[in-house]
Parts: structure tokens; sequence; C-alpha cells
């Protein structure tokens, strides 16, 4: 019976350790898309976060790749997206494929 609490205790001690890096509160990351670029083309993000890209150019563009799919992100619009599990998403601009940006979630 002492044997079976302790081992619960530890099991809870160690949730709570881990706790921290998921329950932080959500941050938000701006990407700009300009200039034929998204700009950083790199950002690091942790689950719960939100990504938002506004479309700084004269010309339309979108985000798409994994489970990125914006529609049309018309000059002067953003498009909001909230980062759901680990793992790294590389997308691109399907009207212009040279355009590439890696998400990389923690
Ligand atoms: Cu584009």
């Amino acid at each position: 019976m002492v044997l079976a609490f302790a081992a619960a205790g530890v099991s809870v001690a160690a949730e709570k350790k881990a706790a921290p890096k998921h329950h932080a509160a959500p941050k938000q990351h701006a990407i700009s898309i300009k200039g034929m670029k998204f700009v950083p083309e790199t950002v690091e993000v942790a689950v719960g976060d939100v990504v938002v890209w506004t479309n700084e150019d004269m010309f339309p563009h979108n985000v798409f790749g994994g489970p990125l799919n914006s529609p049309i992100i018309e000059p002067g619009k953003t498009y909001r997206w909230t980062a759901e599990k680990p793992g790294e998403i590389q997308y691109h601009c399907s009207l212009h494929v040279v355009m590439k940006g890696t998400i990389r979630v923690h």
C-alpha cells in the first residue's frame, strides 16, 4: 500500500516537472510576406503558439504545406494559424513556388 502511494507520488511529480513547457502562455509570432519572401524564413514556435503572416506585398500570396492551407492573402491582409503538434513544417506560396518557409514546432 505504501509502495503504491509512493509510486503515484513520483508519477505526479514527473508530470509537474514536464508541465511548464506545455502550459506556458501562447506566444504570437509575426511573419512578413514581402519582396516575394517569408521574413523570417524559419520560425521556431511552441505547441499552442500562434503564427500570423502579413502580406506586405502589392499582390496576393498564400501559405501552403503540411497543415498550412491558407486562403489567398490579399495585400495588407493577414493569416493566423495555431501550432497544434510538434514537427517541422515546410511551406511555400502556391502562387509563387520559389517562396519557401519553415516552421519548427516544439
Ligand atoms: Cu506568393
